[in-house]
């Protein structure tokens, strides 16, 4: 018999399904809206993926399996849905990716099926993250994520330095998903690996990061590109930093790509993100970066200074002052819906368009690299402006 308190958590997650999204308005920055509530939550995840819902074998009705933290979403737009692959965090810590649909992008999401599985191809991996979901002109929809395990090299006492690697997984229903080998490049680890949606000279492209730690990226100068012949055994034997690291910028600690670039008619737009340090720990942002049409490996636009950042209460979280994404998806009207989560948390929504996404992209004026030419631009700016309103 179910348990009589399943009826009571269910309506309740119903409200909380059903509930309207709305744009906020007391934010306004003209480049995209944000909006009120975060689309996906650890609440969102179904009654019965978390309790045991038998009265005799679960008497109290107790949590068996809770969910601490839903975040990190790849995303696509297939047969007119908003399908998220949401990386869920276990409170064993470990991750898993369960998808969400909505039929609009801003409200509505829902799990469905059951979390993703695939065969074991490597009983070393222990976690799995932050899968980029993209659909290649080859035709399927491949997805690539942070496959996890802990140092075979660390001495014995050493339970926590870890390995990550990007596992590679396809499907083309979303429902089976066949687990091809992790992707090889030079470097000793790989995180916010992306694969680019077009074939490059006929090859598979690939945008990695390269680091010598877990953490640090160490020698990793930032954002590289490189190319794999055959996607069954993906070999990237070369990388090329295409968007370095650099100091006193938003991105001088740490950088990676986000989502697969978006295609505009001027340019490949690049939603990625970048760390700093500060006396509170590292600070994760969102830039923007445009490559070219031709070479999706040649930065042609920059602006500069930062393009999302955490804002009012998603500044805390699990891991406080972190926006980062991996999932944003064009519909047919040309909306940019960009899936961001707050703080390693909970995932939230901008909408933008590609209309707006390229103005900002290419006449947000860039980075100075130095306070006084900063204060020079800004100078410009403001006599231009003073220039207008005194003609008023
Ligand atoms: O905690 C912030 C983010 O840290 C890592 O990102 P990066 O590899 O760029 O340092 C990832 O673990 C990511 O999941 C996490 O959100």
């Amino acid at each position: 018999m179910i348990h009589e308190q399943y009826a009571v958590l269910a309506a309740k997650q119903e409200q909380l399904l059903n509930r309207r999204n709305e744009k906020n308005t007391e934010f306004y920055n003209g480049i995209y809206d944000r909006y009120r509530y975060p689309v996906v939550t650890r609440h969102h995840i179904p009654v019965h993926w978390r309790y045991d819902l038998d009265a005799q074998r679960n008497p109290h009705f107790m949590e068996r399996l809770g969910i601490n933290a839903a975040l990190n979403p790849g995303a696509i737009y297939h047969e007119g849905k908003y399908i998220l692959v949401v990386r869920t965090e276990g409170l064993d810590r470990k991750s898993f990716f369960a998808l969400a649909e909505s039929d609009n992008g801003v409200d509505g999401f829902r799990f469905t099926g059951k979390p993703l599985t695939w065969d074991d191809v490597d009983p070393a991996e222990t976690n799995m993250y932050d899968m980029r979901l993209v659909k290649h002109e080859d035709g399927w929809i491949y997805g690539i994520y942070c496959s996890e395990q802990k140092d075979p090299d660390a001495p014995a006492n050493d339970t926590s330095s870890a390995v990550a690697q990007a596992g590679l997984v396809r499907t083309r229903d979303l429902k089976t998903w066949e687990r091809l080998p992790n992707i090889r490049t030079s470097s000793p680890q790989q995180r916010n690996v992306v694969l680019h949606p077009e074939f490059v000279n006929g090859k598979y492209g690939f945008y990695t990061r390269p680091q010598d730690g877990f953490i640090s990226t160490g020698s990793g100068g930032g954002i590289a590109f490189g190319w794999c012949d055959d996607i069954l055994n993906p070999v990237i034997k070369t990388e090329t930093v295409m968007d370095e690291r650099r100091y006193h910028t938003v991105y001088e600690a740490k950088n990676g790509q986000g989502p697969a670039p978006i295609k505009t008619e001027r340019g490949w737009v690049h939603i990625a993100h970048g760390v700093r340090n500060t006396a509170a720990g590292l600070r994760y942002v969102l830039y923007v970066f445009v490559t070219s049409l031709e070479d999706p490996s040649i930065v042609i636009a920059k602006p500069g200074g930062l393009f999302i950042a955490p804002y009012d209460d998603e500044r805390v979280g699990d891991v406080s002052n972190v926006i980062f994404c991996n999932g944003a998806v064009v519909n047919e009207q040309g909306e940019v819906y960009i899936y961001y989560a707050s703080s390693d948390t909970r995932v939230h929504v901008a909408v933008t368009n590609l209309e707006k996404l390229t103005d900002y992209a290419f006449n947000t004026p860039a980075d100075p690299l130095r306070s006084l030419d900063c204060a020079i631009q800004r100078s410009a700016l403001i006599e231009e402006n003073e220039r207008l309103l005194a003609s008023r």
